[in-house]
């Protein structure tokens, strides 16, 4: 049960985050940004979700990808060491509003040679899939799973080909579902879970995110809400649009715990 999230704003800055554009073309609007991530805070908080909200912060344009400079779980938090320069100083802003919430013996971080992005792991139980992406790496998962097994929790590797995160291409809903790609449905490492393959055109909606018992799926996507319904649970759609336009998604948005 999550009780927490810690979101931050869009900067204005937002319009030069990093994109790959493999969602969406064209340029973030600022505006209707900042009264999206809005409705999306409402919508963790109407699921029951404490929410911290953070100051904009214009020196990194993706900042709001709160997810990627930190992995938070019940029992410690490890500050990752994003891959690009322009969102590495995020994980020295996010360490402030972590420390608010767990003692500096619970907090650890991934250090150089090692990186990773929060984007990247992705828990099922009390597992931890790490994706090995072109943000994350070997040496960045070792050291997660040193710490993290120090805590009672476990973790292993999956490679991520398709492109940014993990994340983006195979999420755990809890009760054994995992949304996924054709090539993750492939994946050993998930064989014992319940898959359910996501048509190439609405690739972007398995990055759905389920908060106790309710799932946040990105509006526009129809074939993998009624997936995800007809999977028994109830649906709130959130609109991400002009996070889709820089790569960004649901879970991205928020770090829950
Ligand atoms: C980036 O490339 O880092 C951002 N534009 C998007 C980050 C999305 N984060 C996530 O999926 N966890």
């Amino acid at each position: 049960m999550f009780t927490k999230a810690i979101t931050r704003k869009p900067c204005r800055a937002l319009v030069d985050g990093i994109s790959t554009g493999q969602f969406c073309d064209g340029r973030p609007d600022y505006d209707k940004a900042l009264e999206q991530h809005g409705k999306y805070v409402d919508a963790l908080k109407s699921l029951g979700l404490d929410v911290t909200v953070l100051e904009a912060d214009e020196r990194y344009p993706d900042s709001c990808f709160v997810e990627d400079p930190a992995v938070v779980m019940e029992r410690c938090a490890v500050i990752t060491n994003p891959k690009t320069d322009s969102r590495n100083g995020e994980k020295v802003e996010i360490l402030d509003t972590i420390r608010k919430f767990y003692d500096d013996s619970q907090i650890f971080r991934i250090e150089a040679p090692g990186t990773m992005e929060g984007g990247d792991v992705m828990r099922a139980g009390d597992h931890f899939f790490v994706g090995l992406s072109g943000r994350t790496n070997e040496e960045g998962a070792r050291q997660f799973n040193e710490i993290v097994t120090g805590f009672g929790y476990t973790s292993s590797t999956v490679p991520v080909t398709e492109g940014l995160h993990l994340k983006d291409f195979a999420i755990y809903l809890e009760n054994n579902n995992m949304l996924v790609t054709e090539i993750m449905n492939k994946e050993p490492a998930f064989k014992d879970f319940n898959r359910y393959v996501i048509d190439e055109d609405e690739l972007y909606a398995i990055n759905s995110l389920y908060i106790n018992g309710t799932v946040l799926v990105p509006d526009g996507f129809p074939k993998t809400r009624k997936i995800i319904e007809e999977l028994g649970y109830p649906v709130k759609l959130i609109d991400t649009k002009e996070f889709s336009k820089i790569d960004g998604s649901l879970t991205c948005l928020s770090l829950r715990f």
